[in-house]
């Protein structure tokens, strides 16, 4: 009789935070998180975004935005067998950084793999520039503050790829424009030079990988160019607090065509609780 081939889901393991790590993303705005995924976890995420982008992190379609820091490719989120499990663990850990009264819970906002692609190659993908200073609230559109984007390395990754730096500390100086409003060459640190002195720069850093950061969406923060020949792989999982509604601002991240002024992100519009 032939025999069935079963194939068995690779065992993910993706840690809780540790206190350590909590009390530094509240006082910093962001932590270090070594080893958060399991080398199992990690191989399987660099096999799949490998598989819909190709080694050379091109193989997509063309994204619609044109920002220069990664060429993204969107997954299935907390629907996918792999990826779901993996999500709702990181959903737990944002619960304890987002530091609310108990109640309050975690939505999906999105994930995406992250591919910085290196300068050296010609490319028609966005994605092959440097990840100039900036914080992500204004451009989520959100009216509330909590959220946080885990930043989780595919390999191990130098920082001349390309990886994280953080102004430590800058989470607590407000709203400080929107990403895309500066001019071509300019930053929020053109807007902001006293961020540099104020909130030193940490970073950028060394991950190994199924490493990650966290980052509040208070966060300055920014990545240099891809100066090595291969392209950077991350994988980026972001979260909100439960009851974050729509400011009434255009996104780019989401489809706000259906959802009216100030309506919850929730389960109907695509943002499951994981938390
Ligand atoms: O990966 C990058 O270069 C940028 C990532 C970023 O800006 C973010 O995670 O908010």
């Amino acid at each position: 009789m032939p025999r069935t081939a079963t194939t068995k889901a690779p065992s993910v393991r993706c840690r809780d935070v540790t206190a350590r790590e909590v009390c530094h993303y509240i006082e910093q705005g962001w932590a270090f998180l070594p080893r958060l995924l399991c080398a199992e976890a990690v191989g399987a995420l660099r096999a799949m975004a490998c598989a819909r982008m190709g080694e050379d992190g091109q193989g997509n379609a063309v994204a619609p935005i044109d920002q220069p820091f990664f060429n993204p490719e969107a997954t299935e989120g907390p629907d996918h067998p792999l990826l779901g499990p993996i999500i709702r663990a990181i959903g737990a850990s944002a619960r304890r950084l987002q530091d609310r009264r108990p109640g309050v819970g975690v939505r999906y906002f999105g994930d995406v793999f992250a591919a910085k692609l290196p300068t050296a190659r010609e490319t028609r993908h966005p994605g092959a520039g440097a990840t100039y200073c900036h914080q992500d609230f204004t451009n989520w559109a959100v009216d509330r503050s909590g959220g946080m984007t885990f930043w989780i390395a595919l390999e191990d990754l130098a920082p001349e790829s390309g990886t994280m730096a953080f102004h430590s500390g800058s989470h607590r100086l407000g709203a400080l424009g929107h990403y895309d409003a500066y001019e071509e060459g300019r930053d929020l640190l053109d807007d902001y030079p006293e961020l540099a002195e104020r909130c030193p720069a940490q970073g950028p850093f060394a991950y190994r990988a199924g490493d990650a950061t966290v980052h509040s969406v208070m966060m300055a923060h920014s990545a240099g160019a891809n100066l090595t020949d291969r392209p950077r792989w991350a994988w980026l999982v972001m979260t909100n607090p439960a009851d974050v509604r729509w400011t009434g601002a255009p996104p780019q991240a989401y489809d706000t065509s259906a959802m009216r002024h100030l309506q919850r992100l929730d389960d109907e519009t695509r943002f499951p609780l994981i938390g």
